[in-house]
């Protein structure tokens, strides 16, 4: 090696030296903390997703240090983001328990995370009911999570895909996401996992389970739930029209057909099906490079989002920006604007010419 690489590799070293040590004295807590979470202790993760969660603007800058030490730490271990989605009552925690109690015997640990924007508003939380969730709970290889409880969809899909990576970190190889139908919130879960299933009723129109179309096209997988007793050739039946139906949309990103499965939770039947499928997605996709490519696209989308919280946080930290903007906005609500021109009369402290 000639000297002068030797010499720009020694600077290299010593500023990544410097680096650590002041992150130590500076966000020394975040260090601490991060450091308990990579050796797995469950009560600093739980305190650390409660500290993401926070919707108090000044828990940020530790939140984000902590983020930080922690992707400095982790492993890097090979992870599965799942996501399970359907109208309330389709069975997808039943489903996740299922699923997940198997996963853990197959010697992987299992983390199970929430998004429900409605939980604020009921007061509760889809996770809530812990009865549904009662032997994965308890189990020492899973972490359990209810919803968060920030209001808003933004609020609760950045703090869970935050919870995402502390909870890799922490070991948890195999993260679920339950989310409920509503809206937009499937949208913003397809964006954070690896794997969107879709759970369904059988018998139901798509009508009558509020399922939207742009819903079946985001999943890699669909599931007809529920196909126990004498529900089974509904579900059989169910599944096929989905197949059917499936044919005339174009294949996903991913570029795997899109499988419809039966299962019941309360039987087990077509679990080991279900989790093949999941298995065999992966696979191929890790090797066509589709896994990582979409991953990348995650972050570079989240990147974006953050910037756009981070421009308007800032414009709104000043104080004549924050009167303009209580003033544009009574003009919007009287009528004399439009919400864009609104918009752009704030930004560009100009209206549209
Ligand atoms: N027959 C049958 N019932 C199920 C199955 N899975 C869940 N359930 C029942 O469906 C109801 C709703 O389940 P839950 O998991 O809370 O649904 P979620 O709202 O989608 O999370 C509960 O009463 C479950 O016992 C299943 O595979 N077969
Ligand atoms: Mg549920």
């Amino acid at each position: 090696m000639s000297s002068q690489k030797v010499s720009s590799k020694k600077k290299a070293v010593d500023a990544a030296r410097k680096r650590i040590q002041t992150n130590r004295t500076e966000n020394f807590n975040a260090f601490d903390i991060a450091t308990a979470i990579v050796h797995g202790k469950r009560e600093e993760l739980a305190k650390a997703i409660t500290l993401i969660e926070s919707e108090n603007p000044s828990d940020r800058p530790l939140a984000q240090a902590l983020l930080q030490e922690v992707k400095n730490l982790a492993s890097g271990n090979e992870t599965l983001r799942i996501g399970i989605t359907g109208i309330p009552g389709v069975g997808k925690s039943t489903f996740i328990e299922r699923i997940g109690l198997d996963m853990i015997e197959e010697g992987h640990r299992v983390a199970v995370l929430a998004v429900d924007p409605s939980s604020k508003k009921t007061g509760g939380s889809i996770l809530g009911d812990k009865t549904r969730m009662d032997e994965l709970s308890v189990n020492p290889s899973a972490f359990v999570r209810p919803s968060p409880a920030a209001a808003a969809l933004g609020g609760v899909a950045r703090a869970t895909m935050e919870a995402v990576i502390l909870c890799e970190a922490a070991g948890y190889n195999r993260v679920i996401i339950e989310t409920v139908g509503v809206g937009q919130s499937e949208t913003s879960v397809r964006e954070m996992v690896d794997v969107f299933t879709l759970l369904l009723i059988g018998g139901a129109g798509d009508e009558v389970q509020g399922i939207k179309r742009g819903i079946v096209e985001m999943a890699d997988l669909i599931v007809v739930h529920k196909a126990d007793g004498d529900r089974i050739d509904m579900c059989l039946k169910t599944a096929q029209s989905y197949r059917n139906s499936l044919h005339m949309f174009p294949l996903p990103d991913g570029g795997e057909t899109v499988e419809v499965m039966t299962a019941s939770s309360t039987t087990g039947a077509g679990h080991i099906e279900v989790r093949k499928q999941i298995s065999d997605l992966t696979m191929n996709w890790h090797k066509s490079g589709f896994f990582m490519t979409q991953r990348a696209n995650q972050q570079s989308d989240r990147m974006r989002s953050h910037a756009k919280d981070i421009l308007f946080d800032k414009k709104m930290g000043d104080p004549s920006s924050q009167e303009m903007w209580d003033d544009l906005s009574k003009e919007m609500k009287s009528g004399k604007q439009s919400a864009f021109s609104a918009a752009w009369s704030w930004v560009y402290k100009n209206p549209i010419s």
